[in-house]
């Protein structure tokens, strides 16, 4: 078999001939620039009213905790993003506040699958992009603090554990939640010389792969406990997701042959039961997962994710075909909505989350095409994220695509995520080297160092 990183480069290079049509009209450094400036607006904004908070809500004008404690989510990750754009010495305040403040010692109990992309996964960029041990220490304890997680009947982690006792709690879970760990668990294995970390990630991602029905689909929700099927509903969608994305993430990080073999295997059944040919374009919609029968023709904002997943896989053409529909999406009402029907082309639920996954597959297609027509539709992107979201006070979330009423919260991937694969979009291609580095599904940059 071969190697990822020499699919990987062979994908990249196979669009090197395009790299011609690099003069567009847009001025890419100017474009980097303006995104740079909307981070700091954004970032100020949480310094100003929220500073030492989980989040801002940029309305009211306050910042607002998780749990009990903060455990300062938005300055952890926004962390990297600054290190990306150069940011150094605002970079560097956070640094010492977070090491002098950040303390896994809570008697909480916390969501293991966001605490574990967010805080895990930024804790150990962080570690690689500053050298700074001591990341990789609180890094390594609040592993060890949501390990326990793992001990069900099943292997399938359980939903919230307590950072103090190591106490679990909630067994109704879903694809997403397990699937979503080895890329944060399996480097923080690698970094520290503990196999039990990658063991049980892998564990559980193979525990969801085996329970696919006989047509080969994974439904939304399923019992730690049991490993029993909650709901049959199949789809790319919040709850599923990531749990493919990390198949092939974590097949470019680590090598690990299986769960490139996970992905091939549901490739076929997401192409033959999910995907929609239609009028308007290549759509992935609902199927229940025993019968393959359509339930829904729903693709959402956080459906965009796939076309960046398929370039990594080394499928270009239905990446591009399944972003223009992706684009079609944003256009309908000027922003996407959480779910579209691209049958009645309309929003199906029209809330708005500044979520990134649209802009993360545009960067990715950009870097395997090198074809401006990404550069363009990035801007478009950027141009009516500044005029629906942007306030005084940072960026906000919508109620209604469909309105534009804003809703009171910034949730930190925007400055994770939306903001920096806009930046990375148009920043020099070599900010960040794809061939040996994957990046988890809150955007932080992991870089294969073992
Ligand atoms: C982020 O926390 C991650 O990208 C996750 O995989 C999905 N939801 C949000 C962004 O939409």
């Amino acid at each position: 078999m071969k190697s990822p990183s020499f699919i990987l480069i062979v994908t990249l290079l196979v669009a090197l001939p395009a790299a011609g049509q690099q003069h567009s009209q847009i001025d890419r450094a100017r474009v980097a620039e303006e995104v740079k400036t909307e981070f700091l607006h954004a970032w100020n904004a949480y310094k100003q009213y929220a500073w030492g908070y989980d989040g801002l809500k940029p309305l009211s004008k306050v910042g607002y905790n998780w749990y009990d404690v903060p455990l300062y989510i938005t300055a952890l990750d926004a962390y990297d993003t600054m290190m990306l754009m150069g940011l150094h010495e605002e970079a560097d305040s956070v640094r010492r506040f977070i090491l002098h403040n950040l303390n896994f010692d809570q008697d909480i109990y916390v969501k293991n699958f966001e605490i574990t992309i967010r805080l895990l996964g930024g804790l150990i960029s962080s570690y690689q992009l500053s050298g700074d041990k001591r990341f990789l220490d609180l890094a390594e304890d609040l592993g060890t603090r949501l390990f326990p997680v793992f001990n069900s009947p099943t292997g399938i982690p359980y939903v919230d554990v307590n950072l103090r006792t190591g106490a679990t709690r909630n067994p109704r879970t879903n694809p997403g939640e397990v699937g979503t760990l080895i890329i944060e668990f399996g480097a923080l294995s690698k970094l520290t010389g503990r196999p039990e970390f990658y063991n049980a990630a892998k564990n559980a991602i193979t525990q969801v792969f085996r329970r696919r029905s006989s047509i080969g689909l994974v439904g939304t929700w399923m019992d730690a406990n049991t490993g029993e099927w909650l709901d049959p509903d199949s789809h790319l969608s919040a709850c599923i997701d990531s749990y493919y994305e990390y198949m092939i993430k974590g097949w470019l990080l680590f090598g690990d042959p299986d769960l490139k073999a996970m992905w091939d295997s549901s490739i076929v059944p997401i192409k033959t039961y999910l995907a929609d040919e239609t009028p308007t374009g290549l759509w992935f919609g609902h199927a229940n997962m025993f019968t393959g029968e359509r339930t829904k023709t729903w693709f959402g904002a956080l459906d965009a994710f796939f076309p960046g997943t398929l370039v990594l896989a080394g499928d270009v053409p239905t990446a591009a075909r399944l972003q223009e529909s992706c684009f079609i999406m944003w256009n309908r009402h000027g922003i996407e909505p959480e779910d579209f029907d691209y049958r009645a082309m309309e929003a199906a639920r029209p809330r708005y989350f500044l979520n990134p996954e649209i802009m993360e597959s545009t960067y990715y297609l950009y870097q395997a095409t090198r074809d401006p027509h990404y550069l363009s539709m990035g801007k478009a992107i950027f141009d009516s994220l500044k005029a629906y979201c942007r306030v005084e006070a940072g960026y906000c979330e919508l109620k209604s695509v469909v309105t534009k009423e804003q809703s009171d919260r910034m949730e930190s991937y925007f400055l994770a995520e939306t903001l920096k694969y806009l930046y990375l979009l148009f920043a020099p291609p070599e900010t960040v080297d794809l061939r040996t580095t994957v990046f988890n599904t809150e955007a932080h940059p992991i870089r294969k160092t073992w």
